[in-house]
């Protein structure tokens, strides 16, 4: 329709059509006008005339349309967000990941970092794409986060099969590759060292132990039986009279403190995982959950907690896969970090674990070379498990540096490094006693550990091996006893300490992952020494140190015990080496000898009221003279080496798979790339 205003200015332009009602707006007077302001009036007008409802319902509208539009905009930004955040980590992983195999890929998967880094492996994201933003319902960010919790759910069941298809990929892998045989060099697989299953009967029973791939439960023998006993009572007398503080003192009944960390009940917490002591574990968990705290104003010594606390920490991880015991080495191995900050790297013997302060010990500025070179095992599992490689970097830092010194002579190591100038100090003195000894374990296990693949730690320990077999070995006389002794500037001592007696089981570990046959050969003779340091005593226990007679004498043993050396203190390292003898080779033998081990501490050492303790004289059957101490490597190492020894199944604590720490704490084999 025309309006009224347009007919009286003149004739209607039938070629235009308003729509509007209003007389302004007919078309034609002045002429077609499109200006924005003419445009604006128009519609303010038109507003105007609507009724208040009209009006309601169109703002309404408006209204409503505008919510949906934000809501839509949001979920797409979302979307959009996690389709690029997925490919962001895409990229990380591959990053991350590979960098993290470049030494260490693992056997166990590097579990349970719980929630953290889940985002951090996508392609183990169930996520599915997100649905257009139109059909979205509800807040955004419930979509994005729903997956991740199924995704958690998959990840840990994903989390065993991997764990399984990785062990049979690598069993696979192992029949295929070339080997090294204790036998001799570089040979193939069916030369190689008899695989110990055909030795010692298959396992019956599966072990607790490695739930994911036992068969059937191995019946607990009779001997095994002796050594829960053996470790109950030892418990006994640590929760009546010691619980949670670092030592027991089984005849005073009370307990006596070195770092204030419950050094014994960490120490043994794989050891009663192990021996199947579900109660006593539960309630030392509880202890570890509850009272264990490492903010605590106290220097520790970085080695002894290293391979006691973190280490136990570690392998209880591994054990139980309850990742309490995770945060906690996560947290200790954080507060050892400053005793690497010295002008050499080489780190201090002591950390102060609440103020993060370290310091060489009083008297002087060198560090141990044992101390500082068997750290490693636990600082390369820690930043495996985490994916934060500084504990690994500052470890291998130390490898490297001392890798390139001089002052060893033919492999073998002085005992002390100075942590300013990173030079070995005392040089001309060696020994694979106190101070080196487990120097020459960790090149073997670390390379174990990293897949054999780190090739100067393997040039380390061959070279070192020779540097034994050419200065320190010995025979005694009567019985020709193969012993290690020392050299001091170029003069021979016939001392040899119980310490050194790891090193037939280090041998033994080196011959299975296919080093050199004469590693076999001496470990078969040094462990025949060791056990006779044993048995040539009057108490059936060895001193803590011998002498060998180099020279055959009336009435005399091939074994002399000066008064000062005459102590035990409970050390795990012949009954540790009789273990991985009995392993590799299933010779009874080994099993008997350290039967008779466990009897001669039943005898002398123990303690009627609960415990076990280190004594002072090995020569008095009568008085032994106790000590009124129980290390706590008598629960960590020596018991848990006597279980094992006593065992048949070779899957509990697969030699394959784990590799001990210095304090029997085993950590898992990483697979080989
Ligand atoms: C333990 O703490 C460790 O085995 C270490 O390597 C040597 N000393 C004791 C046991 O004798």
């Amino acid at each position: 329709m025309y309006s009224g205003a347009a007919a009286a200015a003149g004739p209607p332009r039938r070629d235009f059509i308003s729509v509007t009602l209003g007389p302004e707006e007919v078309v034609g007077v002045g002429g077609y006008n499109n200006s924005k302001a003419w445009r604006r009036r128009s519609c303010w007008r038109k507003w105007k005339q609507l009724s208040r409802l009209q009006r309601s319902v169109i703002l309404f509208l408006f209204a409503f349309l505008a919510v949906c539009g934000v809501i839509s905009y949001t979920s797409m930004g979302e979307a959009w967000k996690s389709i690029t955040n997925k490919s962001l980590d895409d990229q990380r992983t591959e990053q991350e990941i590979p960098g993290l195999k470049l030494a260490n890929p693992a056997v166990l998967p590097a579990p349970q970092k719980a929630d953290a880094n889940r985002g951090d492996y996508p392609e183990l994201s169930p996520q599915k794409p997100p649905k257009p933003p139109h059909v979205r319902r509800g807040p955004s960010n419930l979509q994005i986060k729903a997956p991740r919790r199924d995704m958690r759910l998959k990840t840990r069941h994903d989390t065993i099969r991997t764990a399984e298809e990785l062990v049979q990929a690598d069993k696979a892998e192992k029949t295929e590759k070339s080997i090294i045989s204790w036998r001799g060099a570089v040979i193939e697989p069916d030369q190689s060292t008899e695989p110990p299953s055909s030795k010692i009967k298959e396992p019956k029973k599966p072990s607790s132990v490695e739930a994911e791939d036992q068969k059937e439960p191995v019946p607990i023998n009779e001997r095994q039986l002796a050594v829960i006993e053996a470790f109950r009572h030892a418990w006994k007398g640590y929760k009546d009279f010691a619980w949670g503080h670092d030592e027991l003192k089984p005849l005073s009944k009370s307990y006596s403190e070195w770092f204030g960390l419950g050094l014994t009940l960490i120490d043994a917490l794989d050891t009663m995982w192990i021996l199947g002591l579900k109660e006593e574990f539960e309630e030392a968990r509880k202890w570890v959950a509850n009272d264990l705290v490492f903010d605590k104003n106290v220097d520790v010594n970085l080695f002894e907690s290293t391979i006691r606390i973190l280490g136990g920490l570690l392998s209880t991880y591994h054990l139980s896969g309850d990742s309490l015991f995770l945060e906690k080495a996560k947290d200790i191995g954080n507060r050892l970090m400053p005793a690497f900050k010295t002008p050499s790297k080489i780190p201090y013997s002591d950390v102060n674990i609440g103020r993060g302060t370290a310091h060489p010990p009083r008297w002087t500025s060198d560090s141990t070379v044992a101390e500082v070179t068997s750290i490693q095992l636990e600082f390369r599992e820690l930043s495996r498990l985490t994916g934060d490689e500084k504990f690994q970097k500052a470890v291998d830092e130390v490898m490297k540096h001392v890798h390139t010194l001089s002052g060893k002579n033919d492999g073998l190591v002085p005992m002390f490094i100075n942590t300013n100038s990173g030079q070995f100090t005392h040089l001309g003195v060696y020994t694979l006693g106190a101070r080196a000894d487990s120097y020459y374990e960790y090149l073997l296990k670390q390379w174990i550990q990293g897949g054999k693949k780190e090739n100067e730690l393997l040039e380390d320990y061959m070279r070192a091996i020779e540097g034994v077999k050419k200065h320190l070995l010995q025979r005694s006389e009567p019985k020709k006893l193969t012993f290690v002794g020392e050299l001091a500037h170029g003069h021979f001592s016939a001392k040899m300490d119980h310490l050194v007696c790891f090193l037939p089981g280090t041998l033994a570990l080196g011959a299975h992952n296919g080093l050199a046959a004469d590693h076999m050969k001496l470990a078969e003779t040094l462990i025949e020494t060791c056990y006779q340091m044993y048995a040539q005593v009057e108490t059936g226990l060895s001193p803590e140190i011998v002498h060998f007679n180099l020279h055959a004498q009336k009435g005399h043993k091939d074994v002399e015990i000066k008064p000062a050396d005459r102590h035990n203190l409970l050390r795990p390292e012949t009954v540790e080496s009789l273990f991985y003898m009995y392993r590799f080779t299933g010779d009874k033998k080994y099993q008997d000898w350290g039967w008779e081990i466990l009897q001669n501490f039943n005898r002398y050492t123990r303690v009627p009221t609960g415990g076990y303790t280190s004594i002072n004289n090995v020569q008095n059957p009568s008085n032994p003279e106790p000590r009124d101490k129980m290390e706590s490597f008598f629960l960590g190492e020596t018991l848990k080496y006597m279980f094992l020894l006593f065992s048949d199944d070779i899957d509990l604590i697969n030699l394959d798979k784990y590799v001990f720490n210095t304090e029997a704490h085993p950590l898992p084999i990483w697979v080989p790339a």
